[in-house]
């Protein structure tokens, strides 16, 4: 039997949410796992190129987050597992299909694709393939925010930015330095590290001397926790605060959100190195499942409504891959065109 972390626990006697905001972040898990799903289809019937890497069984975190922000005014930092990153922060999903199938109408006009994910519209920074690599990109947005603010005197410049990575990210040497200079200059920033127990094949507790990553904030007097990343009320409540203290200009916080993919590392990992054990662990804590027991257990919503939900998410997403399907390819005359930025 594979031993497990104690996952923490969480009082759901001190949530406080209107249905209205329940069904929202139903919506949203939702939206992000049929759209992963029906990725997995479009990729093995050929319809996507290069390397695709799913969300499943990570939605909590996204939702719990971003939805937790104001949306179109903070920033947002990912990796390439970035579909429903980009989804939560408000990217149509017609957009996002259209990238990976590598169309104009995507949101990176077709150059990006899976992993380079942007919207400068929605405040997505972008997914970014090497390891670690958006980190030091989400401090300087901080950094900017936070200049604009002090620096400039603009009173309205009081955006968060949150950035998410890995748990094999968080042995990076970028995470260090920018973890030191977020807390030295007390920067409105939430390092958002979901830690799925793997990075591609390498078990995390057998890269890192200490694989409570949320303890490393500690070392530069940052606040740190973690949370059960498969629980979204669990998520928001803790970036509730984080954000709170960000705007308020207390500085960052690292949240380490305990969590499992439920796919391989990306569409071609054939998944032979993970136990069935630990996957049938994981599998019985689906975020998804959670939140709809506990909505239904308060009232907040009955199995009906959550099932034409569900109804209205698959329309969405069919309706993207037909999007994607009618879209044009981008002209080659332009392959070299939004390398730099355009006056637009
Ligand atoms: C700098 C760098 N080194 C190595 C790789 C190859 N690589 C791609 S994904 C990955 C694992 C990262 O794992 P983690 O940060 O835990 O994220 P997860 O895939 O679990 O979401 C590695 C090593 C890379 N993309 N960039
Ligand atoms: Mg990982």
């Amino acid at each position: 039997m594979v031993s497990e972390r104690t996952l923490p626990q969480f009082n759901t006697a001190t949530v406080n949410i209107t249905k209205e905001e329940g069904l929202l972040l139903y919506e949203d898990m939702m939206l992000g796992r049929l759209f992963e799903d029906k990725c997995a289809e479009m990729y093995y019937r050929g319809r996507m190129f290069g390397f695709v890497h799913l969300y499943n069984g990570q939605e909590a975190i996204s939702t719990g987050i971003i939805k937790a922000l104001r949306s179109g005014e903070d920033y947002v930092s990912s990796t390439y597992r970035d579909h429903v990153h980009a989804l939560s922060c408000g990217v149509p999903a017609r957009e996002v299909m259209a990238e990976l199938f590598g169309k104009e109408t995507g949101c990176s006009k077709g150059r990006g694709g899976s992993m380079h994910l942007f919207s400068a519209q929605h405040r997505l920074l972008g997914g970014y393939a090497f390891v670690a690599e958006g980190i030091p990109v989400a401090m300087g947005a901080a950094f900017q925010s936070k200049y604009r603010r002090e620096a400039m005197g603009d009173p309205n410049a009081d955006q968060v930015t949150v950035c998410f990575f890995g748990d094999g990210a968080s042995n990076n040497g970028q995470f260090f330095e920018c973890l030191n200079m977020s807390a030295l200059w007390k920067l409105p920033i939430i390092y958002v590290v979901e830690n799925n127990k793997w990075a591609i094949g390498m078990a995390h507790d057998r890269a890192t001397s200490q694989p409570e990553i949320y303890k490393k904030a500690s070392v530069f007097s940052m606040a740190g926790v973690e949370v059960d990343g498969m629980d979204v009320l669990a998520v928001r409540s803790v970036a509730q605060e984080a954000i709170a203290r960000a705007r308020a200009g207390e500085g960052p916080t690292l949240i380490e959100a305990l969590t499992y993919r439920f796919r391989g590392h990306s569409l071609a990992d054939p998944d032979e190195l993970r136990a069935p054990d630990e996957k049938q662990f994981w599998g019985a804590r689906d975020p998804i499942t959670k939140l709809a027991t506990y909505l239904v257990e308060h009232n907040l919503a009955n199995s009906q409504e959550l099932k034409d939900i569900e109804k209205r998410v698959q329309e969405t997403i069919n309706e993207a891959v037909q999007f994607a399907e009618n879209s044009p390819e981008p002209d080659p005359s332009e392959l070299y065109r939004y390398i730099f930025a355009e006056d637009e």
